[in-house]
């Protein structure tokens, strides 16, 4: 019966780390390596929200290239997401340890928003539909900055 209990919450373990098995050696590394996603991630979001907002002219090709950027390092923050790194230089904030099924959740719905947007910009969609679809990404960054980052 106690045996049981053990495998049935190392299986639930299991299933709630991320696909990768993190390396970082150190806290420090862990923190650097989520704040350099989220840096790239900032700047190519950053550059398509000028071109959908016509602070500067929209270059489909660039905004592609932008999308996709977004999309594939999406999926690079989480599995930095690890106990014994929400101190010091951070501001994800330490309740992500206990709420990592909503924490994951939110991530994954920003992949998912990440890839529909980088469709859309390969499937040369209307102005609107891009912004539509690039609102939909900002709204997923904005849900997980309230709940799990320092303001
Ligand atoms: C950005 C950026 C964020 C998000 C967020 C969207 O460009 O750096 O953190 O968009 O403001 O709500």
């Amino acid at each position: 019966m106690f045996k049981k209990l053990i495998v049935a919450s190392a299986l639930a373990t299991t299933m709630m780390t991320p696909a990768l098995a993190n390396n970082f050696k150190k806290p420090e590394k862990a923190i650097e390596y989520r704040q350099s996603s989220f840096s790239m991630i900032a700047y190519n979001f950053g550059d398509m929200s000028k071109m959908l907002r016509k602070k500067k002219p929209m270059d489909a090709a660039v905004f592609k290239q932008r999308a996709e950027n977004v999309a594939a390092l999406a999926k690079l923050p989480l599995e930095a997401f690890i106990p014994g790194t929400y101190k010091g230089n951070t501001e994800a904030l330490a309740k992500i340890d206990t709420k990592m099924a909503d924490f994951e959740g939110k991530m994954k719905t920003f992949i998912k928003n990440s890839e529909l947007l980088a469709q859309a910009a390969n499937n040369n969609a209307s102005h609107g539909q891009l912004k539509k679809a690039f609102g939909a990404v900002a709204k997923t960054c904005k849900s997980c900055h309230d709940a799990y980052k320092k303001d």
